[in-house]
């Protein structure tokens, strides 16, 4: 697969939560999160060298999340504001002309999804996207869910399947059914 040759006009890439705490010695590692970095990169080459928006997101807890285990809820402790787990993964090769899109913000609910309470979707009509690459962690969570809603959103959705790993193997490939069921195509 080669993205030189994929990408087009009108085409966005979307990386999911590359950050230190997905990956293998973060708090809710992704097992062999971190080896899709290489392949992600190259797709970050090639939509800069072809002017396609770049969009990262990231996972971006206040401290006591109402996603946090010492909270009641189901995760242990991960990417809280500012923190070195929060930040992304420092072989990701992001520069400042990267989107940053930061979720999961408030208190007292989670978001999965990268659209989620963030208004990515106006902007990324407003700048004429009609179709997302995808890529990240967790393939069976916030990716999962990003897919779903870019689907609702209107979007053409395609996962770089290589470029995703799941935190759980099994929900992996359920989640994988799961996007294809909905319409996204898995490249
Ligand atoms: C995620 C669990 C909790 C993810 C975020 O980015 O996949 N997973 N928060
Ligand atoms: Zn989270």
């Amino acid at each position: 697969m080669n993205p030189d040759t994929l990408l087009q006009d009108h085409d966005a890439l979307l990386l999911v939560d590359v950050q230190n705490d997905f990956c293998p010695g973060g708090s809710l590692a992704v097992p062999k999160g971190d080896t899709i970095i290489p392949l992600l990169n190259d797709w970050i080459v090639s939509a800069r060298r072809n002017g396609n928006p770049i969009i990262a997101s990231r996972d971006w807890h206040p401290v006591e999340h109402v996603s946090f285990d010492m909270r009641g809820g189901p995760w242990p402790v991960h990417c809280v504001q500012d923190t070195k787990g929060a930040e992304f993964h420092p072989d990701l090769d992001i520069d400042n002309r990267v989107v940053r899109v930061s979720k999961g913000t408030h208190f007292d609910q989670d978001a999965y999804s990268a659209f989620d309470s963030t208004g990515l979707g106006t902007y990324l009509r407003r700048a004429n996207i009609q179709r997302l690459w995808v890529g990240g962690l967790a393939q069976d969570v916030c990716v999962l869910a990003t897919v779903l809603d870019g689907m609702k959103e209107g979007f053409e959705m395609h996962l770089i399947r290589a470029a995703t790993r799941p935190v759980d193997e099994a929900q992996g490939e359920d989640a994988l059914n799961r996007m294809k069921d909905a319409g996204a195509i898995l490249d």
